[in-house]
């Protein structure tokens, strides 16, 4: 066993209490490689480890095994102190949000990340940016470690999987396909575990066809352009994939742009492309992301927001 797996099994052993992290609003991956995480440290070393979270979790992860056991970070009392605290695919510090206390006073930190970081925050660090998944990395060092599994860990691993690829849309290595396969033969149910996510609410479903529906169109059809008003924002639950998804079917069109009016001059923006890159369009705008799937915030109106997009995306 190597030095790092030695590190983390004694730190886990010798740890009177232990708290789990993802990022702020978790997505599939962040929230259920933290409850995989929370059952591996309940069945191999028969302790309780408490997963924390911070924002609003999707209704569409509702029926994810284990999600009653989450704990919003302000239900902890300001003086806790964790011995070993846990982190998985948050990203940056900024995405810490509400646990970043607890974590700042933890005895030892752990992370479990598939993000490029420069920011590192734990003493320990398993994964790099090469996994499709943080959820793959968990997989990994505790397939390393020798560690049990049941079949709540490998539904939950194999969840962080299908959603963070998108269904397996988005897969860029043979690994995380070679994962699935064994997470399969390990007794994973991939049309259960892919219907149990089929579970937004009635509301947010139709306000996001009638978004698609009020859609514009530009660069003769090349750009679509969809618009969220206020009112209507509050009934999202998430980032409106489903508003970008079906825009993004309609033959000719090679730009989603998602305009999210979240507050009075708060207009979020997320931005796809088929395969042209367009992160330097949410960079220009002040934000970021991936080559095909990027977004921005900005501090202003939506109507001058969408002047902006239109401009930038000017000669594309
Ligand atoms: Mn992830």
């Amino acid at each position: 066993m190597n030095e790092q797996i030695e590190l983390l099994i004694d730190k886990i052993k010798n740890a009177k209490s232990i708290a789990i992290s993802g990022h702020k609003n978790p997505d599939g991956d962040s929230l259920c490689s933290a409850l995989a995480l929370m059952k591996i440290i309940e069945l191999n070393f028969n302790k309780t480890a408490t997963v924390i979270y911070d924002g609003n979790i999707p209704k569409e992860l509702d029926n994810v095994p284990l999600r009653n056991q989450m704990c919003f970070h302000a239900h902890i009392p300001e003086s806790k102190k964790y011995d070993l605290y846990i982190l998985v695919d948050y990203g940056t510090r900024i995405h810490l949000g509400g646990a970043e206390r607890l974590v700042n006073s933890a005895d030892f930190v752990i992370e479990f990340d598939h993000h490029f970081n420069e920011d590192v925050v734990g003493a320990l660090c398993f994964g790099n940016s090469d996994k499709d998944a943080a959820a793959q990395v968990v997989y990994e060092v505790a397939k390393n470690a020798k560690l049990k599994f049941n079949q709540d860990i490998i539904d939950l691993i194999t969840l962080g999987i299908i959603t963070d690829t998108g269904n397996f849309k988005f897969v860029h290595s043979g690994e995380v396909l070679r994962d699935a396969a064994e997470l399969v033969d390990l007794g994973a149910d991939m049309p259960h575990l892919v219907n149990l996510l089929d579970n937004k609410s009635k509301k947010t479903v139709l306000v996001e066809s009638e978004t698609v529906s009020k859609a514009e169109f530009y660069m003769r059809g090349r750009l679509a352009i969809a618009t969220i008003r206020q009112p209507d924002y509050k009934k999202l639950d998430g980032r409106g994939s489903l508003v970008l998804w079906l825009l993004g079917q309609i033959h000719g069109v090679e730009y989603v742009v998602l305009l999210k009016e979240q507050k009075e001059n708060q207009v979020g923006i997320s931005i796809r492309s088929r395969n042209k890159p367009i992160n330097n369009i949410a960079e220009a705008l002040g934000g970021g992301g991936h080559s095909c799937a990027a977004g921005a915030v900005l501090m202003e109106n939506l109507e001058s927001v969408k002047e902006k997009v239109l401009n930038a995306f000017k000669g594309m």
